[in-house]
């Protein structure tokens, strides 16, 4: 390992935030003299990483629904009661200089003050591999930086959400009442994976609607059956600005907790979650071998414009590049 490398080793060792955000950067660099440090890095730093005791917790829910507010008082709690917490945020749709992550920013003031919290926004939506990926290195930084309660926060619409269950012990998505599925963009995929459902924003002009809502969400996760684990997804009624139904919420998301810590269902999980990773992995360095070979882009041309005159056909072409 070079200097820099161990130098920031040695920095999240020492639980220095500047260095954990510093590798982060690091491992989120597309530039190819990085790669190597970076992967030096990730490697020493799963080794260290004190796996089995934190809690990955994503919170999903579309823009608006409040996840950045409930972060907030999540994480304070978390704080109050002796624990380090991080928070990633993943937007697919941004990059880093967006309004929204600054927003974000703002909503969590103040988590953001404390010294034993750690707040990072996404990573560039261009970096190989996607977003979700470098998530994923970042988690093992925090952990191996000391942090026990890893909290992702992301947008539910789109694809990152399996991405996000793929790293996650607990997958907790926020809902509102009334608004509607299709209003709110969740689909039925994405209610099958929730460990948790929070419905947020439930104050006294809406509490009946909420009630029934409830009740619905409750049915219809009951039908959807249970998990690899029989854990049966339970649904809470909050308000995150107000206050009110918090407890019942934390305690929710910590009797989940405490069911997957039981019996190795965590470890289990995550040894899953692994082979998907490597997996993963695997295309993409496979895909950026492929990629980074000579003269390939005037080949591609080449071809590209064959299928068009309708000389060789589609697959005939992909194929004829693909026999190297
Ligand atoms: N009335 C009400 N507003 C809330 C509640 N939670 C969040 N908000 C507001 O909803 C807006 C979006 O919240 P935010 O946490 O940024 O949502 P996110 O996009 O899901 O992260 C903000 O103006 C919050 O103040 C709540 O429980 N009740
Ligand atoms: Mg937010």
């Amino acid at each position: 390992m070079n200097e820099r490398a161990s130098n920031l080793l040695t920095g999240i060792e020492k639980r220095d935030i500047r260095s954990l955000s510093k590798a982060i950067t690091l491992l989120e660099s597309s530039l190819q003299e990085d790669a190597l440090d970076a992967n030096d890095l990730l490697d020493a730093c799963s080794q260290l990483a004190q796996k089995e005791e934190t809690h990955r917790i994503a919170i999903t829910g579309v823009p608006g629904v409040g996840k950045s507010t409930f972060i907030e008082v999540l994480g304070l709690r978390y704080i109050a009661q002796g624990k380090r917490v991080a928070v990633l945020a993943i937007d697919p749709s941004s990059s880093r200089t967006s309004g929204s992550i600054l927003g974000d920013k703002t909503r969590m003031e103040r988590l953001s003050t404390e010294a034993n919290a750690f707040i990072r926004p996404s990573a560039a939506a261009h970096t190989l591999g996607g977003v979700a990926s470098k998530t994923r290195e970042a988690i093992v930084l925090c952990e191996a930086a000391g942090f026990d309660v890893i909290i992702i926060e992301t947008v539910g619409v789109g694809q990152s959400e399996t991405a996000v269950r793929d790293m996650s012990d607990t997958f907790v998505l926020m809902m509102l009442a009334g608004a509607g599925d299709e209003l709110q963009g969740i689909k039925r995929g994405i209610m099958e994976m929730a460990d948790v459902m929070l419905i947020n924003k439930v104050e006294e002009a809406n509490l009946a609607m909420a009630r029934s809502a409830k009740s619905e969400y409750r049915m219809a996760l009951h039908m959807l059956g249970e998990d690899d684990y029989n854990w049966n997804p339970e649904v809470y009624m909050m308000s995150a600005l107000h206050g009110t139904g918090i407890e019942e919420a934390l305690h929710g998301i910590e009797i989940h907790k405490a069911f997957i810590n039981f019996e190795s269902r965590q470890s289990d999980r995550r040894a899953k979650q692994n082979i998907t990773w490597f997996d993963e992995a695997m295309k993409v360095l496979a895909y950026q071998r492929f990629y980074a070979q000579a003269g390939l882009r005037e080949r591609i041309a080449e071809m590209r414009e064959m299928v068009a005159a309708g000389k060789k056909s589609p697959l005939a072409a992909a194929r004829a590049l693909n026999q190297a």
